[in-house]
């Protein structure tokens, strides 16, 4: 597959191995109709098959969204069975991104509602601009949300915090999503590719397996009692000792200079 085939996406390597996916629909402020969920999709895919690819970024063209939620001119005349396939079609998109082999950060520039919020919550973590607005609204269309944010929500932001931002449909200023533990980070928008990108080469530099490990140890934290997490915890650690990134990661402490990694 080649990068033009994307015509709903830009894609762009910002420094090696590290790749932003930026959605293309500004003019519906990046809303997610299904040729977009399925762009995407296949991009994640296509960054993944990039062997230097490290870290992947996604964000929103233009300065007013990151995404303003699914995309309900599309969306308003489906009947419960296409919409239950629409809403498989956004599921999967979103486990496509979770399950990445590579770190996934949402740099969220603007609104970030419905599914543009599950869409960031299916990253590994969020930034956000000053000027971000968090929410899922779907209560006040008349539906629950359908990409997961039910589920992705309360691992967030708790579930007491998930069912008042679900059920009343309010949304949140980037200072709020900060203070319930929604993004990580708040900055001003032009310094949120910047930020961004220096956060994701710094995770470029390390062991890309230690890594992979690390997205999956976290994610399976909250599914997982505290024994089975650890057993895992265990497994991977020994594992990690096949590798030559291994070798090389302690070798270069011991030895006194920086390692490098290559993925092996
Ligand atoms: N879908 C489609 N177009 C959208 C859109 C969206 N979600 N959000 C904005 N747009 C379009 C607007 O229609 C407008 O298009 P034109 O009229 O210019 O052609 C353009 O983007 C600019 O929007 P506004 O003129 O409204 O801009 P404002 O600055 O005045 O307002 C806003 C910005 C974000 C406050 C407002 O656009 C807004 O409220 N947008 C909708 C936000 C929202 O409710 N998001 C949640 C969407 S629902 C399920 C599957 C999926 C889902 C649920 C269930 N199942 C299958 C069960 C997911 C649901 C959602 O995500």
């Amino acid at each position: 597959m080649n990068v033009a085939a994307f015509t709903q996406l830009f894609i762009t390597e910002q420094q090696p191995g590290v790749w932003l996916i930026t959605l293309n629909r500004p003019k519906a402020l990046n809303a997610l109709n299904q040729q977009v969920l399925e762009q995407l999709a296949s991009a994640v895919a296509w960054i993944e098959s990039q062997p230097d690819a490290r870290v992947l970024l996604i964000t929103g063209s233009g300065d007013k969204a990151f995404a303003a939620g699914a995309d309900i001119v599309e969306m308003k005349d489906l009947n419960a069975q296409q919409a239950r396939d629409f809403s498989q079609i956004g599921m999967a998109t979103m486990h496509r991104i979770e399950n990445s082999r590579l770190p996934v950060i949402a740099l969220v520039n603007g609104f970030c509602l419905g599914g543009g919020c599950e869409l960031a919550m299916a990253c590994d973590f969020i930034l956000a601009a000053d000027n971000a607005v968090f929410g899922q609204p779907e209560v006040t269309l008349g539906v629950p949300p359908g990409f997961g944010g039910s589920q992705r929500l309360p691992r967030r932001v708790g579930p007491g915090m998930a069912a008042q931002l679900l059920l009343t449909g309010e949304k949140v200023k980037a200072d709020e999503a900060l203070r319930i533990g929604l993004c990580n980070q708040v900055m001003p928008p032009e310094q949120l590719l910047e930020r961004g990108v220096e956060m994701a080469a710094a995770i470029a530099k390390n062991a890309p397996l230690a890594v992979s490990h690390c997205k999956r140890l976290v994610q399976v934290s909250g599914d997982q009692n505290i024994e089975n997490g650890c057993r895992m915890e265990s497994d991977l650690f020994g594992l990690s000792f096949a590798t030559e990134d291994q070798k090389e990661g302690m070798g270069a402490f011991t030895e006194r200079r920086t390692a490098e990694f290559t993925g092996q």
